[in-house]
């Protein structure tokens, strides 16, 4: 099988063939509520379908994207977006879930932002509410790194681009995010033990992701919309449907938060 660095070194090039652009400077993965961030941060120069490059996928998921693209900054920079993101649960292994990060950094990108959807622990975050990732806990018993590499994770979740962030809305809270495997939900007697040891969001994508990301060298934001309180801390049933939906009706408003920190980057 090929090596991981070289499918994405491959799929770099194959980027900057159908891009045009030889070199991104950062990258974002869009999650569940954050698409709209896509139009709202430069110039689109280049739509990829990401099944025509080298590793990637078609998506699982109803309500996600496959596309790739390339955006210049007003500042002149350039940003990757990857619409296509593979998740752990969709079993197809780490090498996978760490494409998309590996392939970003092949391109040049020296600052990765993670985007997702998630459930939220404290009982103050409303569904809707942006909350920066302050740190992780990887709950997945996997790890993206294949042999004795035995990279640090202290400050993973740049406290650097955290303040940039904060400069754009104060107000923005943060917290520790805990990746489950899924695709189940929680259950409230688990939402409980993520609790007590420390966690303050759930989700099923972005630790491992992070963990790729800082391998490849890039400085990492994370930011996730709460979508849903997490199992047992609301009180009605989790539905697939109902957190698409208040991903829609967050967009907006979160997507222009993101565009804002992005042009400040
Ligand atoms: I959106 O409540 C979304 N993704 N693990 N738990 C986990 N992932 C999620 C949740 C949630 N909501």
């Amino acid at each position: 099988m090929t090596n991981p660095f070289d499918l994405a070194s491959e799929a770099a090039a194959k980027i900057a063939e159908l891009s045009g652009i030889q070199n991104h400077d950062i990258a974002l993965t869009l999650g569940s509520g954050w698409a709209k961030a896509a139009d709202l941060i430069g110039e689109t120069v280049a739509t990829i379908d990401a099944t025509q490059i080298p590793g990637f996928l078609p998506p699982a998921v109803h309500g996600h994207v496959a596309t790739i693209r390339s955006v210049k900054l007003p500042s002149g920079k350039y940003a990757l977006i990857l619409g296509a993101r593979s998740h752990y649960y969709e079993g197809h292994g780490v090498r996978q879930v760490a494409h998309g990060v590996r392939t970003a950094a092949a391109t040049g990108a020296k600052i990765m932002i993670l985007t997702n959807g998630a459930g939220g622990i404290k009982e103050t975050w409303k569904p809707g509410t942006p909350v920066l990732i302050s740190d992780h806990i990887n709950l997945t018993a996997d790890s993206p790194l294949e042999g004795a590499k035995f990279v640090d994770l202290t400050d993973l979740y740049s406290s650097r681009l955290r303040a940039i962030a904060r400069t754009v809305d104060a107000s923005l809270d943060e917290g520790v995010y805990c990746q489950f495997r899924g695709p189940h939900y929680e259950t409230p007697a688990e939402v409980q033990m993520a609790k007590h040891i420390g966690g303050h969001i759930v989700g099923m994508s972005t630790a491992l992701e992070a963990i790729a990301a800082r391998e490849a060298g890039m400085e990492i934001l994370g930011l996730s919309l709460i979508t849903n309180l997490a199992a047992g801390i609301q009180k009605t049933p989790l539905s697939h449907e109902e957190v698409i939906q208040a991903g829609k009706d967050a967009e907006v408003r979160i997507s222009g938060l993101l565009a804002e920190i992005v042009s400040k980057l």
